[in-house]
């Protein structure tokens, strides 16, 4: 790795929509995920003179994996004048690679995330954006019911309202990564579905650029994503998300919200205040009700009023009893289709609440609380289960069964059973 591409890729770090663990939609991976934002890591560099017979083995090995691609690319329907248009000369992407492998993780609390996601900053750069496309977006609404806050803020924290669209070449990234073992399957059908999108002509293999693991555009769509939801918004014949102009993006990314069961006019949450008495046992997404049955229980917005009946709701506190409590509906769900980790969708929710001239979040977060680190997350989840509260497996995430589980310990030990775990739940349990 040269100084150049180090100081391009710590640079690349810092930018507000570099912290995906997969450089955007690999939702496979992202769903898993729940308040934890996943954030790659850059390893330090090796030594060049350990990598090179590595190198030149793993080419090799490229080389051959290649061939054998091909031939089941060609039994999808990918023609061979495609396959030798977008693979002769192609060599896999070694910095793709690097950051695939040496991610770790460490999770960022809530709060610092959408000190990023809704910052002051980004506000007033979607504001002018809302401005600038103001009439393209009006139609998207009307065409999708998919409200134009909502799409402007999945543009704002997928690439910076366009600014950051990536210019990794997808087909390479992509056949990298398919090549690669660790998620081989998915790359693969998405190097498949990229082929098929040079093939059919939208756009050609030297212009198909994005994120390093394969996301394009303004809102970052993968390739399949791309096949099934994209639309040709302006009438021109092509369906473009990577050109200057974000209409077809902008309308994709609506297209696949409505496509993913979006309801007009349903907030995605509702910041809430809970009664002292609150049953937080009922504090979890499978157990929904009515904002007016709520209401009946003390849960009520933070200005007293009862939320209207939008549809069925589910109470989050995506940091505890201590943080701000949610009121959410059917919408959450929807956005999580888009990209499942809890903080994202708050940020996206957010940043439209106030794009839309919404007040900031009334209560605060328990930001005395240290994060608990992916290693203390997995002892967590070995001692739980030790204990006698199955997490059903050690991943060092915090999804619905580990929150179960601590909910359940919780409860045993006759503290708050809100499901978040802190390091004095932890400490606890050593
Ligand atoms: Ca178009």
């Amino acid at each position: 790795m040269t100084v150049a591409l180090w100081a391009s890729i710590v640079q690349a770090e810092t930018t507000e929509n570099s912290r995906w663990a997969d450089g955007g939609k690999s939702r496979d991976v992202l769903q898993l995920a729940s308040a934890d934002v996943t954030v790659s890591i850059r390893p330090v560099p090796r030594p060049l003179i350990e990598a090179l017979p590595v190198a030149s083995a793993t080419t090799a090995r490229f080389q051959s994996w290649l061939g054998a691609f091909q031939g089941r690319a060609r039994r999808q329907g990918i023609s061979q004048g495609t396959l030798n248009q977008v693979f002769s000369g192609m060599s896999y992407d070694e910095d793709v690679l690097e950051r695939d492998r040496n991610q770790a993780e460490f999770s960022k609390p809530i709060w610092e995330y959408l000190e990023t996601a809704v910052s002051e900053t980004r506000l007033s750069n979607g504001r002018a954006a809302m401005q600038r496309h103001r009439q393209v977006l009006n139609r998207i609404e009307a065409e999708y019911g998919v409200e134009k806050e909502v799409v402007t803020a999945i543009w704002g924290l997928e690439t910076s309202f366009g600014s950051y669209r990536g210019s990794s070449p997808t087909l390479r990234s992509l056949a990298t990564l398919a090549f690669d073992a660790r998620r081989a399957q998915f790359f693969e059908t998405q190097l498949v579905a990229a082929l098929r999108i040079v093939q059919a002509g939208d756009i050609s293999a030297g212009n198909m650029l994005g994120s390093w693991a394969g996301a394009m555009g303004h809102t970052q769509f993968m390739p399949t994503s791309y096949l099934d939801h994209a639309v040709d918004f302006d009438s021109d014949g092509r369906r473009d998300i990577w050109s200057d102009d974000p209409t077809d993006a902008l309308a994709s990314a609506a297209s696949y919200l409505a496509r993913h069961g979006w309801t007009t006019g349903q907030p995605w949450g509702v910041e809430v205040r809970l009664p002292t008495d609150f049953d937080y046992a009922s504090a979890r997404r499978d157990f929904m009700l009515m904002p007016s049955e709520w209401a009946a229980q003390g849960v009520v917005a933070r200005d007293g009023t009862v939320v209207p009946d939008h549809g069925k709701a589910a109470i989050l506190l995506p940091a505890g009893s201590q943080g701000v409590a949610l009121m959410i509906f059917e919408n959450f769900s929807v956005i999580e289709t888009y990209n499942g980790a809890d903080a994202y969708v708050i940020g996206i929710g957010h940043l439209s609440d106030r794009l839309a001239g919404g007040a900031p979040f009334q209560s605060d977060w328990p930001r005395g609380d240290r994060v608990l680190s992916f290693a203390e997350k997995k002892e967590l989840q070995t001692r739980l289960t030790d204990a006698g509260f199955d997490t059903k497996g050690v991943d060092g995430r915090t999804g619905p069964n580990t929150i179960n589980a601590v909910r359940a310990y919780q409860m045993a030990q006759g503290l708050v059973p809100d499901g978040y775990p802190t390091p004095n739940l932890l400490e606890r349990l050593r």
